[in-house]
């Protein structure tokens, strides 16, 4: 009976130490993993802590009681093919972030290509990650890209065409993005923060910094932050 008992405990032990390393796994990808670095509300009426590529194009507007980040035109697209207008959030190079606010589409949303991206790792502006969130899903809409000092490549999991599209109307969506720098792992929400809409592992560019914009439409931000880890 003793002997038994004692069998009971090691196979709960051994339970509860291989529950605990199935738990962590997506337990540790969770904002408490990295400390918060910078909140943006933009309700002070500036954008000093941003640096835009165009920076004409961009404005702080009031819109029902609360100041948005708006970007006014598309910009003008460089020579490879990547996103043409973005903004990154000035000093912090970053391995490994959560990073969550709220975004629309400016665009007119009989556009289906209508597209709102987030950068991330970024280093130059021909060398970042950025997520694409559209209303359509293809082998360049509604993905995650890799800007690899060459036209952007698709390298997110789900095949072209069966990514949740979701931004096909005019209001403000919940976003998160994480990029894990441990093993490359990358994960875009829109709306719902538990099931990620796309997904990646790359570790290409391993660090960089973080910005909002869009590929080549017009779009606004809000509500901002940013938990990351500085790189060294
Ligand atoms: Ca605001
Ligand atoms: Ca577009």
């Amino acid at each position: 009976m003793r002997i038994f008992s004692v069998f009971y405990v090691l196979c709960v032990m051994v339970f509860l130490v291989v529950l605990s390393g199935r738990v962590s796994s997506s337990f540790w990808l969770e904002e408490d993993m990295y400390p918060l670095l910078f909140s943006e509300n933009f309700e002070d009426g500036d954008a000093r802590g941003w640096r835009p590529n165009f920076p004409a194009n961009w404005e702080i507007r009031e819109e029902d009681g609360s100041l948005v980040y708006t970007l006014l035109a598309p910009g003008d697209p460089g020579r490879i093919r990547a996103p043409y207008s973005w903004s990154i959030i000035k000093d912090f190079d970053l391995s490994g972030f959560t990073f969550r606010g709220k975004l629309r589409s400016d665009e007119d949303i009989d556009n289906p290509y209508r597209d709102v991206v987030i950068v991330f790792n970024f280093q130059d502006p021909e060398h970042f990650y950025y997520v694409h969130f559209s209303a359509i899903s293809d082998d360049v809409h509604n993905i995650i890209g890799l800007v690899n000092g060459q036209d952007r490549v698709k390298i997110n999991l789900e095949p072209p065409g069966k990514s949740r599209a979701m931004l096909g109307d005019n209001r403000f969506h919940e976003f998160k993005v994480t990029y894990d720098a441990r093993d490359g792992e990358i994960r875009a929400y829109l709306d719902d923060m538990d099931t990620p809409i796309l997904t990646a592992v790359d570790k290409t560019l391993e660090h960089g910094m973080i910005g909002v914009g869009s590929f080549d439409d017009t779009a606004s931000f809000d509500d901002i932050h940013l938990w990351g880890n500085i790189f060294k």
